[in-house]
C-alpha cells in the first residue's frame, strides 16, 4: 500500500501516472481532503523547487496539470449536499495579474459542496469586476484568491473600491492563499485570511450564520 510521503515524492518529483496511482490507492482508506492536503505538500515542494531554480516554468505548469488531474479523481468523493436551498452566496475569485487558481477552485468546490451558491468570476480580474459583481450578485461574503506577493497589493485596491462604492456594509471579506496571514489581512482591511480551504470554508459559515 502507498504511503503520504510516496505521494508528496511523485508529485514533487512531477511523476503523474505514479500520483494517480497512489492517489487512487488512498482514496480507499482516506477521505479526499485529506489526499487534497497531502498533494498541496507536494506541490509545495515543486515550489521550493521551481524557487531554487531547479525546476522551470514548463515544470510548474506540469505540475498544475498533475494536481488538476488528481482533483478530478477526488471532487466526486466531497461530500455534496441538497443544494435546493442554498444557505448563502459567495462571490470569489483572484485578483489581477494573478493566474493561479488551483487553490481557489478548490474552495470553490468545498463551498458548493456544503451547499453555498458561488459565484466564481474567475482569475486575473480588475478591481472593477469584483465591485461589479458584488453590486449584481450581492453576495454575504466576498473571497479574494491570489498566491503571488503582488497580489497583496490588488487586494487592498479592491477592497478600497467595494469600501468607495458603499458595498462593504453588509459583505464579510475573506482573503485566501498563500501570502495571506493576519498581517495581510489588517493591512488590506479584510475580516479574515486563511491558507487552507477548510479553515477558508468554516469562517465563512460562521460569517453566514
Ligand atoms: C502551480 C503553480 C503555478 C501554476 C498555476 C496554475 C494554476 N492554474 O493555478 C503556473 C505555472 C501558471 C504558475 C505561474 C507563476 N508562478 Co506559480 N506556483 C505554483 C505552485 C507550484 C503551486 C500553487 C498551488 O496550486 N498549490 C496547491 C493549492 C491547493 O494550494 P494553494 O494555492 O495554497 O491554495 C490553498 C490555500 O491557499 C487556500 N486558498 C487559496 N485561495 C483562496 C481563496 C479563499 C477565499 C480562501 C478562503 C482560501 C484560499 O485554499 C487552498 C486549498 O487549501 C506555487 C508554489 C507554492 N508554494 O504555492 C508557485 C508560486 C505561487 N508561483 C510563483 C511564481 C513566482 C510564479 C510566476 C511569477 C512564475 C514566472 N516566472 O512566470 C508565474 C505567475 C503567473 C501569474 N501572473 O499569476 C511563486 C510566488 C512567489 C511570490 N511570493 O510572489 C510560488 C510561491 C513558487 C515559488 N516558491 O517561487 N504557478
Amino acid at each position: 500500500m502507498a504511503s503520504e510521503e510516496e505521494l508528496i515524492k511523485a508529485i514533487a518529483e512531477l511523476d503523474e501516472d505514479r500520483a494517480l496511482e497512489i492517489v487512487q490507492e488512498l482514496s480507499d482508506k482516506m477521505a479526499a481532503l485529506d489526499i487534497i492536503n497531502i498533494a498541496r505538500e507536494g506541490m509545495q515542494q515543486v515550489g521550493d523547487r521551481f524557487a531554487a531554480k531547479e525546476y522551470f516554468l514548463a515544470d510548474l505548469i506540469f505540475s498544475a496539470e498533475i494536481f488538476q488531474e488528481i482533483m478530478k479523481k477526488l471532487e466526486p468523493k466531497l461530500a455534496v449536499t441538497d443544494k435546493s436551498q442554498y444557505k448563502g452566496k459567495i462571490v470569489i475569485g483572484t485578483v489581477k495579474n494573478d493566474i493561479h487558481d488551483i487553490g481557489k477552485n478548490i474552495v470553490v468546490s468545498l463551498l458548493r459542496a456544503a451547499g453555498f451558491e458561488v459565484v466564481d468570476i474567475g482569475v486575473d480580474q480588475p478591481v472593477e469586476k469584483f465591485v461589479e459583481a458584488v453590486k449584481s450578485e450581492q453576495p454575504q461574503v466576498l473571497g479574494l484568491s491570489g498566491l503571488l506577493t503582488i497580489a497583496i497589493e490588488e487586494m487592498k485596491n479592491t477592497i478600497n473600491a467595494i469600501e468607495t462604492n458603499g458595498l462593504r456594509k453588509n459583505l464579510k471579506i475573506i482573503i485566501g492563499g498563500g501570502p495571506m496571514d493576519e498581517t495581510v489581512r489588517d493591512y488590506v482591511g479584510a475580516d479574515a485570511s486563511t491558507q487552507d480551504a477548510v479553515e477558508g470554508v468554516n469562517m465563512i459559515k460562521e460569517f453566514i450564520d
